[in-house]
């Protein structure tokens, strides 16, 4: 039997992979309201083919809980939050999880972190706590690493198509968390060692930062010297050997904007490229708000409450507003004493910020400049009434229209 600890954005899509393959699952979180939510088959946020997936994995008998349970195998994806000024990961989570699981699991039971860490804490932190408690790990207990690498907006497909990676010091070890995820994943899986693992997942994700990061510093560059970024990119990557992102307003989410910090924080001295990325990709807000002031002089618009930001969330067609770009523009602004902007989401439907609208009419009703923050479908379909507003577009979407760009 599985237990998979942590339901959330990870934990809960691969128990119901898991169950729907014919795993026993027992899925549990501390959050009571969460467990009486899915006990009444409700999930808590939309992803497509995720509702179907929790009729096959409910009709399979997953069970959802919050006590912890005996089982032979502890999937662990619980969150590792990153602390917004030192920018240190805090693994307490991960070691409360591991101290419940060591109260109570069998001997031989495997502990499988599915949580992004940075390289080496397996070893140091929970190493040191089952020791502690009396275990010797790679004999009555199993420690292994199966770093996600799912897309939100596309995760059920991910999740069954992408290819993984398992960390276990143990090569038997190793194999046997391999046939657990071959239950449901259909890509090759390539075993390694822990500390390989976490560093290969931590790299992963910062490629991307750089690689964004680069593309919102060509936009910068090119916004100098009014040459149109979106065409240097699209030509450049008609090379062979050149990818390169897009720019944007901000690099938000709980992965790519948190997981390039475990390297500066670690390895500070080394990790010159990767800070650097990291500050241009943070300094986006701050950039689109220069942007909106040079756009409102150029158009003699005096009202900043007459300025509305389109979307709120991280990235287009997700209900997660993590680390969301628009959220870091509405501080920056609150810094810079421009207060009233408008905002408005049509994924948020609860009241998150200040002067936040529920129907994008109104909403375009009380703004004569639009920021369009996020490439919602929903946005794209909508464009047309944007027709007559002063617009920035963050996303290069609204290329039909009279815009600015980045
Ligand atoms: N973004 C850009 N320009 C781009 C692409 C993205 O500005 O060209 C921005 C997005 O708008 C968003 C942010 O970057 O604000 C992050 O979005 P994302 O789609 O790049 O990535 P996430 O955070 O949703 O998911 C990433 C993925 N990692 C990689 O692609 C290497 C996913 O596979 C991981 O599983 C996930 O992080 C994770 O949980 O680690």
């Amino acid at each position: 039997m599985v237990n998979v600890i942590g339901l959330g954005y990870i934990g809960l899509p691969t128990a119901l992979m898991l169950a729907a393959h014919g795993v026993e699952v027992v899925g549990t979180d501390c959050d009571v309201n969460r467990i009486s939510e899915l006990n009444a088959g409700r999930i808590f946020f939309n992803e497509p083919g995720l509702k179907e997936l929790f009729t096959s994995a409910v009709s399979k008998g997953i069970q959802f809980t919050s006590e912890y349970v005996r089982a032979n195998t502890y999937i662990i994806a619980v969150p590792t939050p990153c602390d917004s000024k030192s920018k240190k990961i805090n693994l307490s989570i991960i070691a409360a999880a591991i101290e419940y699981i060591s109260a109570f699991c069998p001997k031989g039971a495997i502990l499988i972190i599915e949580s992004t860490v940075s390289p080496g804490s397996i070893e140091k932190l929970a190493r040191s706590i089952l020791d502690m408690k009396g275990f010797t790990v790679g004999e009555d207990i199993h420690l292994a690493h199966a770093p996600e690498r799912v897309i939100p907006g596309n995760m059920i497909q991910e999740l069954k198509h992408n290819p993984r990676t398992i960390g276990a010091d143990n090569p038997a070890i190793a194999k046997s968390v391999a046939d657990l995820y071959r239950s449901f994943c259909e890509s090759e899986i390539t075993l390694t060692n822990i500390r390989t693992a976490e560093m290969t997942k931590v790299a992963e994700n910062t490629f991307r930062d750089v690689n964004i990061a680069f593309a919102n510093e060509l936009a910068k560059i090119c916004r100098n010297d009014n040459i149109n970024v979106y065409d240097v990119i699209s030509i450049a990557n008609k090379h062979p050997r050149v990818n390169i992102l897009f720019p944007g307003p901000g690099v938000g989410g709980h992965c790519i904007a948190v997981d390039p910090w475990f390297l500066v924080g670690d390895y500070f001295k080394l990790a010159n490229l990767v800070f650097a990325a990291r500050k241009v990709n943070d300094s986006m807000p701050e950039y689109v708000l220069e942007r909106i002031a040079t756009i409102m002089k150029a158009e003699k618009m005096e009202d900043i409450s007459r300025v509305g930001l389109y979307g709120l969330t991280y990235k287009a067609d997700v209900d997660d507003v993590r680390e969301s770009p628009t959220l870091q523009l509405l501080e920056c602004m609150e810094r810079h004493l421009a207060h009233g902007v408008k905002v408005y989401d049509p994924l948020i439907k609860q009241d998150m910020v200040k002067n936040q609208y529920h129907n994008l009419d109104v909403f375009l009703g009380d703004v004569d400049m639009v920021v369009i923050m996020v490439g919602h479908k929903e946005v794209i379909e909508n464009l047309f009434k944007l027709e007559n507003k002063i617009l920035l577009d963050t996303h290069n979407i609204a290329s039909a229209l009279r815009h600015y760009s980045l």
